[in-house]
């Protein structure tokens, strides 16, 4: 089965490219934006990596069939399709309205469906084949994210020879939240198919560990775990990140300077700009955050046309009931600010509820002169250290959630708890109001961090250790 494979294999929920079906029927392939993709692209090349993963549609009308495996930028792509019921149960339901809110704080109330949970269960059983087929024999094989957590132990059991690792990318909850799951044991017993299990945060691989010993009853040692058959399997932290200079040199152009002034020309020339970028999702804190900076308007700490706000919430998950609430909320909630406190051809909030390429994010990020990250529970929060790396000036604030993975790295920015509406609105106002030279040092800090640790030092250190274990 293994014969020629791939030496290095990742399994992704999301292929590395997107199908796209053109205006006149025909299929293209686009490689899809995230930091995740660029990082790995090298070494996989290198390596004669294999991707697999489903492609962004859903196949009825192909009555399940797969697609051919196929070769693109180097990299052989590995299709998984999935039918409209799985992408319902498994993606939109398990993933997303069961794991996504139990993993984050219980921020909303997680539905448990056994039926989502079979679904689970076999689109896992699905990638866990595919990468059986793929893999050389000995080959790395690297499986990322919260919809594939049972994939370690079924590949492991198909294929005993591979060096298996697992990524993380949103918090492992402490057992007090976990152990509501139905179906924790299962989960546990999937991840610790792997020789390696990573996380964002080292509490998370705490949490883990715990819960392991509590559950499973296996002995652990530190970061690592003793299987009974003598497997060890270690947990430790990998802190992601961005491909900094990437950032920052997409930022230095003059077509996103210009873009970038334009925006607050656009803006009417205002002294300050707030600027927050989130997917639309209740773990980001968007409400509160709007709410925070509206009360500084009515309190007359800040005014609008001196002051703005501008909100880019990227749809997302749109067909999950949770989400579509969440969308009528913000829309009332910005609706009601502005109709209250903006005045004609100066709303108080300028929202955008939208997608953009990376260039207008990096004008946007430009022109911020604060920019609010307030999730009440985030793995890391990229978008936080994408700010950073655009602030080639060593100017500008950042406001932070200690909630965000990002804060353990990112010390120098205004940090905050987002409960406390109180406590947002004064670090909200210090980061407007702070010195040049103040902002300057916080921001120098930060730009250190981030280029030190950017994402190409995430993967190596990660696979490194893979190799290691
Ligand atoms: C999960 C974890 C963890 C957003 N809107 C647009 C756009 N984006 C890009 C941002 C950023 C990414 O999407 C969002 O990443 P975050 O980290 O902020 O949040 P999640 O999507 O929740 O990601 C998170 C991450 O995984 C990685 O491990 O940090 O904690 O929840 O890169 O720039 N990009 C473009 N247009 C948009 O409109 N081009």
């Amino acid at each position: 089965m293994s014969g020629s494979g791939a030496e290095l294999v990742v399994v992704a929920n999301r292929l590395a490219f997107d199908r796209v079906v053109e205006d006149d029927g025909s299929v293209a392939w686009r490689r899809s934006p995230g930091g995740l993709v660029s990082a790995l692209m090298p070494v996989m090349r290198a390596n004669h990596g294999a991707w697999i993963g489903w492609p962004g549609d859903t196949t009825d009308e192909t009555d399940g069939a797969e697609i051919e495996p196929f070769e693109q930028d180097g990299l052989q792509l590995v299709p998984v399709t999935m039918s409209t019921r799985e992408y319902e149960e498994f993606y939109e339901g398990f993933s997303n309205a069961t794991l996504w809110p139990l993993y984050h704080d219980l921020v909303a109330k997680p539905e448990f469906h056994r039926e989502w949970w079979d679904a689970y269960v076999e689109v896992n059983q699905r990638f866990a084949r595919r990468a059986a087929e793929v893999a050389a024999e000995g080959a790395v094989v690297w499986v990322q994210d919260y919809q594939l957590q049972l994939v370690p132990q079924l590949l492991r059991e198909l294929r005993p020879d591979l060096r298996i690792g697992f990524y993380l990318h949103i918090p492992f909850p402490p057992a007090e939240l976990f152990q509501q799951l139905p179906w924790r044991r299962q989960i546990l017993e999937g991840l610790l198919g792997a020789d390696l299990v990573g996380f964002q945060l080292p509490g998370g691989a705490q949490n883990f560990i715990r819960l392991v010993r509590s559950r499973v009853g296996h002995k652990t040692q530190r970061d690592t775990i003793l299987l009974p058959d003598g497997r060890e399997v270690r947990a430790r932290a990998f802190p992601i990140s961005i491909d900094a200079e990437s950032y920052e040199e997409m930022a230095r152009t003059d077509a996103v300077k210009a873009r970038s002034e334009e925006i607050r020309t656009v803006l009417g020339d205002p002294r300050v700009v707030f600027l927050g970028i989130d997917r639309l999702d209740y773990t980001k804190g968007i409400f509160a955050r709007l709410r925070a900076f509206a009360e500084l308007l009515v309190d007359g700490e800040l005014e609008v046309g001196d002051a703005v706000f501008v909100q880019v919430a990227t749809p997302s998950r749109e067909r999950v009931d949770q989400y579509r609430m969440l969308r009528d909320e913000i829309d009332r909630l910005v609706g009601r600010i502005n109709g209250d406190l903006g005045s004609i051809g100066r709303p108080a909030i300028s929202y955008l509820h939208s997608s953009y390429p990376p260039e207008e994010m990096a004008a946007l990020y430009r022109a911020a002169d604060v920019m609010v990250v307030t999730p009440l529970r985030d793995g890391m929060n990229l978008v936080a250290k994408e700010y950073v790396a655009c602030r080639y000036d060593d100017d500008g604030a950042l406001v932070l959630s200690e909630f965000a993975g990002a804060a353990a790295e990112l010390r120098q920015a205004y940090l905050v708890n987002p409960y406390d509406i109180n406590g947002m609105k004064a670090q909200m106002l210090a980061a407007a109001r702070a010195e040049p030279k103040e902002r300057t040092r916080r921001m120098k800090a930060m730009r250190k961090t981030v280029h030190e640790h950017d994402v190409d030092a995430w993967a190596r250190a990660f696979l490194d250790a893979l190799r290691g274990t």
